[in-house]
C-alpha cells in the first residue's frame, strides 16, 4: 500500500461515521417544546391567566404550569384534554348548551375532549386523578413543574399536532370567596362537589414553539423546522455524502492503478 492511499483512508472513515450518526438522528428524534397560552374560558370569565410550558421527547412529558388570578386558597384541577372527535380548541360562548350562563366541563367537551393527562403536583397523572383536588395547585398565584410524565402515543401525537388543550378548573362564579353550591349548583363531574370547583376557568391550545434539542424532529412530525437546525444538519450530511463519494472514487482509481 502506498502512502497516498493510507492518508485517504482516514478521512473516508470519518465521513462514513458522520453519515451513520446523522441518519438515525434525522429519522428517530421527536423532541420539541411548546406552550399553551391560558386565557379565561368564555361565559365563565374567571379573572385569571397563565401558561403551560411543555417539553415532549417521544412520549415523555415535562411541564411547567403557571397561573394567576383564580380563586385564592382553593384547589384548581388541571388537565391536558383531547379527543379525536373534539374540535380541539377552547370553548366558545355557544358551548353553554343550556344557556344558563355557566359553561360546565361537560359542555366544554365538544371543544376540548376528555381528560388525557392530569397535571397533578405529584403521584398519578392518569385521567383517574382528574379530580384529585389534594394534588393540584392551590390558590391565586401558582407555578409548579414536573418531569418524566409518561403519556400515551395518542396524546403525544395530539400535542405535536396542536390539538391538545390545557384546561385549569375552578371558578368562583358568585364571588363568595369559596367553592359553594350557589346558583351554579353541584358539579356535572362529581355530585359531591360544587360546580364551581370543576367548571373550566382557563384554557389554551398547546402549540409547538420549537423543535428543540435534537435536530430532525421536524422531519418525523412533518412540522416545519423553526430554528434552522434541521436544514443545517441536512446540509452537513450532504457535504459528508459528497466527500465520501469523492473519496470512494479516488480510492477506486488508486486501486486500479496499483
Ligand atoms: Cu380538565
Amino acid at each position: 500500500m502506498n502512502m497516498s492511499r493510507k492518508l485517504l483512508a482516514v478521512p473516508a472513515a470519518g465521513a462514513a461515521v458522520l453519515m451513520m450518526t446523522a441518519a438515525p438522528a434525522l429519522a428517530s428524534s421527536s423532541a420539541w417544546e411548546g406552550m399553551g397560552d391560558l386565557q379565561p374560558v368564555p361565559v365563565n370569565d374567571a379573572p385569571g391567566s397563565g401558561s403551560a410550558m411543555i417539553t415532549l421527547d417521544g412520549t415523555t412529558l415535562d411541564f411547567t404550569l403557571a397561573y394567576q388570578g383564580l380563586l385564592a386558597d382553593a384547589p384548581h384541577a388541571a388537565h391536558i384534554h383531547y379527543a379525536e372527535d373534539a374540535r380541539n380548541m377552547c370553548p366558545t360562548a355557544e358551548d353553554d348548551a343550556d344557556g344558563d350562563g355557566f359553561l360546565t366541563t361537560t359542555e366544554g367537551g365538544p371543544a376540548y375532549g376528555g381528560i388525557k393527562v392530569s397535571l397533578t403536583t405529584e403521584g398519578d397523572t392518569s385521567p383517574d386523578s382528574g379530580l384529585a383536588v389534594d394534588r393540584f395547585g392551590v390558590g391565586d398565584d401558582v407555578s409548579y413543574s414536573r418531569g418524566g410524565v409518561e403519556v400515551d402515543q395518542e396524546t403525544a401525537d395530539a400535542l405535536a399536532d396542536g390539538e391538545a388543550v390545557v384546561v385549569v378548573h375552578g371558578v368562583d362564579h358568585d364571588g363568595s370567596g369559596a367553592y359553594d353550591e350557589g346558583d351554579r349548583g353541584m358539579s356535572d363531574l362529581d355530585p359531591a362537589l360544587p360546580g364551581e370547583a370543576t367548571d373550566p376557568a382557563l384554557c389554551g391550545v398547546v402549540e409547538v414553539s420549537q423543535m428543540g434539542g435534537v435536530p430532525g424532529g421536524g422531519v418525523e412530525t412533518g412540522q416545519a423546522p423553526v430554528d434552522g437546525q434541521n436544514l443545517g444538519l441536512i446540509a452537513a450530511g450532504g457535504v459528508a455524502l459528497a466527500a465520501g463519494g469523492a473519496l470512494l472514487v479516488s480510492r477506486r482509481r488508486s486501486a486500479d492503478q496499483s
